[in-house]
């Protein structure tokens, strides 16, 4: 049996299957989850789980599945990571709820210390705290307006914001995000994206970020726009990593235009990359950041970060929520933070990107329907292509993950084709698990051959 090198977790780290997946109980339980829960809310991996432990889940039947996917890059310091669950299970005891904009505690304005220690750039800063990443990323174009007294929005091909209205809006593909929900809300303007597979070869950062700011330019107004939001590593458009040298001429244009310059790190944020933020692999400091999903190890909890001047710029009471900055979920989120600083973990995601690098290049000599791999640390993602071309193959995707989950791998696709095939381990993930995972994916290419 393997250890779990953050040690808290008991569950043994490992792959272990009894029963086919999905298996008899989980099968009872999705006859359940048919009669009460609406259609609307699907499930990629039709297993129930009943226990989660660094890089493994369990489910009802009793298979023990290694966890590529992290609960979509949420459970980075591992699921159920000591620190976490210690702090939640002595907040809960204390007090559930006041409501922060009724009667504060600490652990929020805790958070917003972290938030102002760990974010990019040594400016004061301040942060707020919500619930979601689609209402951080609401609340960001809220402050940005306030502080520009603009109203339009620059958003990125294949960008993935949320999915509220506004968030909607800002958010690229139709399909399942949008289809049949509008009208969206208005002064949403999208922008070319840097995506080095599917364009010229050898097109440069900066021509990539001259070509959207032109668009922006002459369509919209470089004096009209509030902000620009980008996720400085694409998310659920497919782990693009843009070309170098784009992310610091969009800041450049948008600290010259007075364009709020807000980077979307729900998804890339808290040590996933191999830095603390993945715009700090180009030294980009944005004016707000927004984040959630890994910052407090599964609970809900999210954030705007920035500049004290553009923070500032809303009037008393014109942030909050019922909810937004919730004690437990404080808690989670300091106990997430303590374990990412006292265990290096942007050391660690470098070290699961080379273990994920070295064997995804040996798959993709074997099957060059494998056209691109990229991404950063423990957020790589690998392109399916017609051979040769970038003509999607987003059937092959399918038939690779399909083949993952009948083996026990957790594994999740993304993309604007739904091509890409995306890995997302926890950064508890032991080495040898990892292997295994890579394995799996590499029979699963022969398999689907
Ligand atoms: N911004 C960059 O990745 C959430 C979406 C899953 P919420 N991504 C996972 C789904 O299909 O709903 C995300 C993101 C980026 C914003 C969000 C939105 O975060 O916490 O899901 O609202």
């Amino acid at each position: 049996m393997i250890e779990a090198p953050l040690g808290g977790p008991s569950l043994p780290q490992q792959r272990r299957l009894v029963t086919d997946i999905p298996g008899p109980e989980s099968q009872a339980r999705l006859a359940r989850k048919k009669q009460y829960v609406a259609d609307g809310v699907a499930a990629g991996l039709p297993v129930f789980i009943v226990a989660g432990g660094g890089g493994v889940l369990v489910d009802a039947d009793g298979n023990s599945l290694i966890d590529m996917g992290s609960g979509i890059a949420v459970t980075t310091v591992g699921n159920a990571a000591t620190a976490v669950a210690e702090r939640v299970s002595d907040q809960v005891h204390r007090f559930t709820h006041t409501c922060f904009m009724v009667t504060p505690y600490d652990g929020y304005v805790d958070v917003a210390e972290a938030l102002a220690e760990v974010t990019p750039g040594d400016h004061a800063k301040k942060s707020a705290l919500f619930n979601s990443g689609a209402e951080a990323v609401e609340n960001a174009v809220k402050i940005a307006r306030v502080h520009t007294k603009r109203d339009a929005v620059a958003v990125f091909d294949h960008a993935y914001h949320g999915r509220t209205n506004l968030t909607m809006a800002m958010t690229a593909k139709n399909m399942p995000y949008k289809q049949g929900f509008g009208p969206f809300a208005s002064e949403v303007y999208r922008a070319p994206m840097s995506y080095p597979f599917r364009e010229t070869a050898g097109v440069k950062g900066e021509d990539a970020a001259r070509r959207a700011i032109d668009v922006l330019d002459k369509q919209v107004g470089a004096d009209n726009l509030a902000c620009l939001v980008i996720e400085p590593i694409l998310g659920e458009g497919g782990f693009v990593v843009p070309a170098e040298g784009f992310l610091p001429v969009l800041a450049a244009w948008c600290r010259d235009n007075g364009i709020v310059f807000i980077a979307d790190e729900i998804q890339s944020g808290f040590c996933r990359t191999g830095e603390w933020f993945a715009v700090d692999h180009e030294g980009v400091v944005p004016d707000l950041i927004t984040t959630a999903k890994g910052i407090a190890g599964g609970l809900p909890l999210a954030a705007v970060t920035g500049r004290v001047e553009i923070m500032d710029a809303v009037h008393p009471g014109g942030l909050g929520g019922t909810y937004g900055g919730n004690p437990i979920a404080c808690a989670a989120a300091l106990g997430a933070i303590e374990t990412m600083r006292g265990q290096d973990l942007p050391a660690r995601a470098r070290a699961l990107e080379s273990i994920m690098r070295s064997r995804l290049e040996q798959i993709q000599a074997a099957h060059p329907v494998i056209g691109d791999i990229r991404g950063r640390g423990a957020m790589m993602a690998i392109e399916l292509a017609e051979p040769g071309t970038i003509t999607p193959d987003a059937a092959r995707a399918a038939a690779v993950n399909a083949y993952c989950h009948s083996q026990g791998v957790v594994t999740l696709t993304c993309g604007t084709w739904g091509n890409v095939f995306r890995f997302l381990p926890s950064l508890a993930m032991p080495d040898e698990l990892l292997g295994e995972a890579m394995d799996v994916v590499a029979a699963a290419f022969d398999a689907t051959a």
